[in-house]
């Protein structure tokens, strides 16, 4: 779980992880991840996004216009790496107008069997979220991850609700 999550750091960068577990089954939460030109679709800060080349897969570039009253507008971000083996994803931001410079996250899904109920099979997922940062010259390591923190913890938050109900409606209609 760990492996891809070891980051190297300069010496004005910050690095913090977000985990969530989901009840559903794990291709059902890489069937949402994965497509790198939908993020609106679990991330509710984004308005839309535009892609500026590629696909979806690895090396394309978006750009993403964010929802009024963040201290952001807009944000360039480029897949740096898509593995539907090993559920991996490294996106790296290269432009904008907010406070999030050299960002880099990677996103990691795991199947859970923890917690499984008797007879059902596992059917959970533990997503992990990691990223490097540099922290602004008018900030400090704190503030910076506690910002980054709140907005991945309300993505992977959105991104359970959808993948649960996702598994609801697949087992009952
Ligand atoms: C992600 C993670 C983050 C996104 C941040 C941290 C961002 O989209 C928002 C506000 C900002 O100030 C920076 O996986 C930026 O989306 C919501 C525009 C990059």
């Amino acid at each position: 779980e760990t492996q891809y999550h070891t980051h190297a750091l300069s010496p004005n960068q910050c690095t913090s992880k977000v985990r969530q577990t989901i009840h559903a089954p794990l291709h059902l939460v890489w069937s949402v991840v994965r497509q790198f030109d939908n993020p609106q679709s679990y991330k509710r800060f984004v308005r839309s996004c535009d892609m500026r080349s590629g696909h979806g897969g690895a090396g394309s570039m978006r750009e993403l216009t964010v929802v009024s009253g963040l201290p952001a507008g807009r944000s360039t971000e480029r897949l740096d790496r898509l593995d539907d083996d090993l559920h991996v994803m490294v996106c790296s931001i290269i432009g904008g107008d907010h406070k999030l410079v050299n960002y880099k996250s990677i996103i990691t899904l795991h199947e859970d069997d923890e917690g499984e109920r008797g007879g059902g099979g596992a059917c959970g997922t533990v997503v992990i979220e990691s990223y490097v940062v540099d922290i602004p010259a008018d900030s400090c390591e704190e503030d910076t991850c506690l910002f980054a923190d709140t907005i991945i913890g309300c993505n992977l938050k959105s991104l359970a609700k959808i993948a649960e109900k996702m598994c609801f409606d697949e087992l009952h209609f």
